[in-house]
């Protein structure tokens, strides 16, 4: 069991096949028989741990395989949404964001990104998602204007995907691990303060794995969200 949990988030314009993937990456394969679609309200969240294998360089570490624990945020497309997501975005350790590549999607592709701006690049993932299985699977493809410098990669439901999936994880685990190794040089010249809990910037507070103050500083991330939400249907 691993001590570290990342949080990724799956974003994108409706009915590009978010939920469908997030199902297929939890291995919930009974839901994967259905063909109804049933637009996400909100978020779901769903939980499972994934087997992933580090760059020892990038990670000074010995150990190249690891299990990671994987929070997976299955996000409504829809933009009624999209006041919610700068109260949350900033508690993500990495971001899936898929399109249909059929569609003209780039501006919410773009939108997408730009809730994510407070990340490398390399914790981003952009999957243009087809249904059924393309042509050139795994294929780099480019995206017009501010978003030519990422990569985006031609995807189905397959195990190409869940490798796709996993680069973002390691590049997730790297991030996280380099901000720990800041936090932790920081709060020694700093004579160690007690860890602080600041929502929305929980990658930024030297919270430890394991530390109740953790789980104590989502619960409230949540009811944010809820707050939120109510306050978005109400309108
Ligand atoms: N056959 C097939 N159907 C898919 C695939 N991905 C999505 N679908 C279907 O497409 C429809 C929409 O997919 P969802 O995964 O619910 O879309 P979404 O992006 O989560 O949509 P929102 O929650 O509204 O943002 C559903 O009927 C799915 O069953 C796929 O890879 N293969
Ligand atoms: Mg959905």
């Amino acid at each position: 069991m691993s001590s570290i949990k990342l949080t990724i988030f799956v974003v994108g314009p409706p009915r590009s096949g978010k939920t469908a993937l997030c199902n297929y990456l939890a291995e919930l394969s009974e839901s994967l028989n259905s063909s109804q679609y049933h637009p996400t309200e909100g978020v779901r969240i769903l939980e499972f741990e994934r087997k992933i294998v580090l760059d020892s360089k990038k990670t000074n570490s010995k150990s190249k395989e690891t299990i990671v624990s994987v929070e997976l945020w299955d996000c409504s497309g829809d933009p009624k949404f999209y006041p919610c997501w700068p109260a949350v975005a900033n508690t993500a350790h990495g971001a899936v964001i898929l399109f249909s590549p059929d569609s003209k999607q780039e501006k919410e592709v773009e939108t997408w990104y730009n809730f994510f701006s407070f990340m490398k690049d390399s914790q981003i993932a952009v999957f243009a998602h087809k249904m059924m299985s393309p042509s050139q699977k795994g294929a780099k493809m480019k995206l017009a204007g501010k978003l030519s410098k990422l990569n985006v990669t031609s995807t189905t439901l397959d195990e190409q995907t869940k490798a796709e999936f996993d680069t973002v994880i390691c590049n997730a685990y790297q991030a996280y691990t380099e901000n720990r190794e800041r936090e932790e040089q920081k709060n020694g010249r700093q004579q160690h303060h007690a860890p602080r809990v600041n929502i929305g910037g929980l990658h930024e507070t030297g919270i430890q794995e394991n530390d109740p103050t953790n789980s104590v500083a989502l619960d409230r991330v949540y009811d944010m969200v809820q707050l939120q939400w109510d306050f978005v249907q109400k309108r």
